[in-house]
């Protein structure tokens, strides 16, 4: 254990690394720890022996899968750095850990330039009021062309994109713009005319700094500019690309010199917003980040081992949290002991005694502990939530069974821890259909998540598209009567009913009354008839979905002083509303989703095509990014929730969508006809 604190909040440095996949995230993890001494060699993704890359499938992958915290101490500095995953299908896990880091590092790979990924990243670190260091990375490859990378780079995210190094002439190294521009020679551009755009940028939100600068025309200080500098990070007002290679280690030390001197510490940063209350009386509070105040911690990630249990990982905002103390999570009554605080790098736990402010840490084997909870010491922050993140909402479904069904249970526990770890899985139990449904992003996200239970609990599972949720309703007043008499030796059954159904407006859902008159049945059988109709509305009666929108209304019946039983009246009931209904033009009903689409420019008339031809309409098409078009609409969900893979193919794997549940419409006549087919089929009516 470490005995002694080594850093404080102000040495401390939270970056992100985030962006497309194969950008080499995962190498510059590497790198950085190595330069940073905490590893004496780097591991290769190749190889599998990278820090951050500890998970079996990673290493088998050659990518990684999940966000990995790692440390290092350089030069006085503490920097915590999160590797994450850059596939597409991950970017929910990668904009997880965001709200832990006062720095996003989006790291673009000099062979492919300006991806998707690198996109949605700098919008979702800009929409989070993060700080933003663009790092090129692979200045080693051939083939590339960095001075018009950076004129992209500039197109894509803005002038404030400017280099702080650049690559130097021989292609070994980069050569610092900003601390000591000395003139070196550098591949394109020169270090003078880097130094003077990055210095004319910062000053621009300091007018009295500006001033100076423009009377004097002297150079300024990379002190006097260090104020401003973290004001132009934190308006977005500046974006510093910096250029390293993770395999020679080129940029490495001028890359670790910008987060020693330029990237905002915890006390920097823009503060994180935190809610007191819920909904509407929710007001914002601002955390301190103080280590003698009230203890405030927000988990941003879940780690679920089947052996050791499940590790909760977070950033500590306000206050100190030593090992032994007691904490509350959320709004719980009772705390939880921190038997042990955690240093992470990868898979390698490190013990140490007390965690300060803008520190990130861990604790083992909390069951309690859930992602986006908020630890605290003190009941005086309870129902405290860290502002919304905007994490994508999972919409791309597969329904689950275990292959073998004794595994039922096991399943159902697997499927939790994976939804506990990953804020952008989502399982649903459709009690009707007896279905349950895992949802993520896309369908290599729930592949991974399907092999990753595999793995680690040996289960085997059956996948399928959802079914449907359908629902019958009417569409027309009628009347039923039904009279159910039995005779069965000696005592018989005998209740008579005569009803009435009325469609009601789409979403009102059911409505029972009685308007007997003169005791021809008597009230205590009035709830039989309604458990009746209830049967009948729960199941369907024409397919096998459930009816909503109806209204019944009991008006007349007979009964029998002996042979009057519920029981009679339940199937009087039933079987009156189901006369009602066949002659009320009963229709079957499906969801239809609001839907987004997001594709480059070429594709816009390929899925604008496909969704006329998915029963659906495009109420719009709208810029999203650069290159990128929004179209939004309305279709089926049966229709749109088949056409991933199409629009993968559509699109080259750049085409997204979300959806969103809009309203119930009818069932073109002819899938009615099916429907109802196949509902009574298996009847053998
Ligand atoms: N030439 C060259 N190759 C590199 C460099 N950095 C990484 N690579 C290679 O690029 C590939 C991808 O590297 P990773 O570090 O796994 O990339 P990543 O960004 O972590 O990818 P994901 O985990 O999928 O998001 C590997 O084959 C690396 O060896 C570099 O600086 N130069
Ligand atoms: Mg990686």
């Amino acid at each position: 254990m470490d005995s002694f604190m080594a850093y404080t909040t102000t040495d401390i440095r939270n970056v992100c690394l985030v962006g497309p996949g194969h950008a080499g995230k995962t190498q510059l993890t590497e790198a950085l720890l190595k330069a940073g001494g905490a590893i004496p060699q780097c591991g290769a993704v190749e190889r599998g022996d990278t820090v951050s890359d500890f998970n079996a499938r990673e290493k088998q992958l050659g990518h990684s899968l999940y966000p990995s915290v790692c440390h290092f101490d350089h030069s006085g500095i503490h920097v915590n750095l999160i590797d994450t995953p850059g596939f597409r299908d991950f970017y929910g896990r990668a904009l997880s850990v965001m709200p832990a880091v006062e720095t996003a590092a989006i790291v673009l790979n000099a062979q492919s330039g300006v991806e998707e990924v690198a996109r949605r990243m700098m919008a979702a670190a800009k929409a989070q009021r993060l700080c933003r260091l663009i790092i090129v990375n692979k200045i080693d490859a051939e083939n590339i062309n960095l001075a018009s990378l950076v004129e992209d780079i500039r197109q894509a995210f803005g002038s404030e994109c400017l280099p702080i190094n650049l690559p130097d002439a021989e292609g070994k190294g980069v050569v610092d713009c900003f601390f000591q521009p000395d003139g070196a020679e550098t591949a394109f551009d020169t270090v003078d005319a880097a130094h003077e755009r990055i210095v004319d940028q910062v000053v621009e939100v300091d007018e009295e700094l500006m001033e100076i600068y423009l009377e004097q025309g002297e150079d300024l200080k990379p002190e006097q500019l260090h104020e401003p500098f973290e004001k132009a990070l934190r308006e977005g007002h500046l974006v510093p690309i910096c250029f390293v290679s993770a395999t020679t280690g080129a940029g490495i030390p001028e890359l670790l010199e910008v987060f020693e001197r330029l990237m905002p510490n915890p006390l920097e940063g823009n503060p994180p917003v935190f809610y007191k209350g819920e909904g509407d009386d929710a007001v914002e509070v601002t955390v301190n980040p103080d280590p003698d105040e009230h203890v405030i911690a927000h988990v941003f990630m879940i780690n679920i081992d089947p052996f050791k249990g499940r590790l909760g990982v977070f950033r500590i905002h306000q206050g100190s949290i030593k090992a032994g103390n007691q904490l509350f999570v959320g709004d719980a009554r009772k705390p939880i002991k921190v038997s042990q605080l955690l240093k992470l790098n990868g898979a390698d736990h490190k013990k140490m005694a007390v965690g300060l402010p803008g520190d990130i840490c861990a604790i083992p084997r909390v069951d309690e502990v859930y992602f986006d909870a908020v630890l605290h010491d003190s009941h005086d922050e309870d129902n405290f939530h860290l502002k919304h993140k905007h994490l994508p909402r999972p919409m791309f479904g597969l329904a689950i069974r275990p292959t073998n069904d004794a595994d039922a249970q096991k399943t159902s526990d697997a499927l939790h821890a994976m939804e506990a770890e990953d804020p952008s899985l989502k399982v649903e139990h459709n009690t009707t259909l007896n279905e349950v449904v895992l949802r993520g992003l896309g369908e290599q996200h729930l592949r991974s998540v399907l092999q990753e239970i595999e793995d680690r609990y040996s289960l085997k599972v059956d996948t399928s598209l959802p079914s449907i949720a359908y629902v019958e309703t009417i569409t027309a007043n009628a009347e039923g009567h039904h009279r159910h008499k039995k005779q069965t030796g000696g005592s018989g059954q005998f209740g008579e009913v005569y009803l009435r159904v009325e469609p009601l407006p789409p979403g009102t859902g059911f409505e029972f009354t009685s308007k007997v008159v003169g005791g021809s049945i008597p009230s205590q059988f009035i709830p039989a008839i309604e458990t009746g109709v209830r049967q009948v509305m729960q199941t369907g009666a024409i397919s096998g979905y459930p009816m909503q929108d109806v209204k019944v209304t009991v008006y007349d019946g007979k009964y029998h002083a002996v042979d009057s039983k519920e029981i009679a009246f339940v199937q009087a009931g039933k079987k009156a509303f189901l006369e009602a209904v066949a002659n009320a033009a009963p229709i079957v009903m499906e969801p239809i989703v609001d839907v987004t689409f997001t594709v480059p420019g070429e594709s816009v008339g390929g899925v604008t095509g496909d969704l006329a031809g998915m029963r659906g309409i495009v109420s719009g098409t709208d810029v999203a990014s650069d290159n990128q078009m929004a179209i939004s609409g309305q279709a089926p969900l049966k229709e749109v929730q088949a056409y991933h893979s199409r629009l993968k193919s559509l699109t080259g794997g750049e085409g997204s969508f979300t959806m969103d549940f809009s309203h119930y419409a009818e069932v073109p006549h002819q899938m009615q006809q099916e429907l109802i087919k196949e509902h009574r089929q298996p009847a053998g009516d």
